[in-house]
């Protein structure tokens, strides 16, 4: 448990991080980052959670990178913060994550929903990349993720002018998954991933795996490591436990084997 990011085990195989700053709107400082990176290097490597959330507090889910921690570092200062290793574990992190964004995600914060797989927007919640406006450009994928998500040219408006979109208009060009009233997006969030938590983790794993990496990839090499990696469930107990549970017309119970 740090200072500003709260994890707990919520509901079987579910692990919740949340940040804890919101007198500075859940800035993304130093200590948050690497707070960030501790909470999910542990559910990373405890068995037991087999899907994250990720949330803010109440009104902010994060307004990015701290404005006040960078405002008169030199770029070699930038350079050497050690800050992109912390967004390597979450880019890295195999097993499932859920977003579940009230109020602000704006600069870094909008990127680190990015890094989830599934976004769950209450709906007062406002996307944005607004460091332009502050002078200078994303630094954590926005330009390539958000460009992904949501093609050329509403990337280009968001990046260009720095103005957010709501949780709305963020759903229509496909930036969230589901948007809900305010007060359900938590919950909503946690009732996804525990229903993530309840299916077979390398399967959750492994498509998670190829949809990431699918999307840099010609077709046709994509498909070729869906194929490879389908043919390798059948060397998984949980493929026979799923199958023999269906004809059986029983719940399976998923060992992650
Ligand atoms: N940093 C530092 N402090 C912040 C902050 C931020 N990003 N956002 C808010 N605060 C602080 C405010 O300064 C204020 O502090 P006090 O005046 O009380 O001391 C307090 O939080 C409350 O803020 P407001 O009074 O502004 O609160 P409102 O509710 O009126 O407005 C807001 C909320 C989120 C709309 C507004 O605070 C805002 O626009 N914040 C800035 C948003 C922003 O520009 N974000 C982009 C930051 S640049 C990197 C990777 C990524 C990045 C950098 C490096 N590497 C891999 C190296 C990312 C860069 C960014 O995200």
């Amino acid at each position: 448990m740090g200072e500003f990011v709260k994890t707990s085990l919520e509901q079987a195989g579910v692990g919740l991080i949340r940040f804890d700053r919101p007198e500075a709107r859940n800035a993304l400082n130093e200590v948050v980052r690497g707070e960030l990176a501790a909470a999910f290097e542990q559910f990373g490597a405890d068995d037991a959670v087999r899907c994250v959330v990720l949330a803010g507090t109440d009104k902010v889910f994060a307004a990015g990178a701290d404005i006040k921690a960078m405002a008169e570092a030199s770029a070699e200062d930038m350079a050497n913060t050690g800050g992109e290793a912390a967004w390597q574990v979450i880019r890295r992190f195999a097993k499932p994550i859920v977003a579940a964004v009230n109020g602000w995600a704006l600069g870094g914060g909008c990127e680190l929903a990015m890094h989830a797989d599934i976004i769950v927007a209450g709906e007062g919640a406002k996307f944005g990349q607004p460091e332009i406006r502050v002078g200078i450009i994303p630094g954590a994928g926005g330009t390539q993720r958000l460009t992904r998500a949501v093609g050329k040219f509403k990337a280009m408006q968001m990046l260009l002018t720095g103005e957010p979109v709501s949780a709305a208009d963020a759903s229509a060009m496909g930036l969230v998954s589901e948007v809900v009233a305010d007060d359900q997006a938590l919950a909503r969030a946690l009732e996804i991933a525990s229903r993530i938590a309840r299916l077979p983790p390398i399967a959750a794993r492994e498509i998670k795996r190829l949809v990431l990496s699918g999307v840099d990839k010609p077709l046709d090499d994509g498909l070729i490591d869906e194929r490879r990696t389908f043919v390798s469930m059948f060397d998984t107990e949980d493929q026979k436990e799923g199958m023999r549970a269906f004809i059986e017309k029983r719940r399976p119970d998923f060992k992650g084997k």
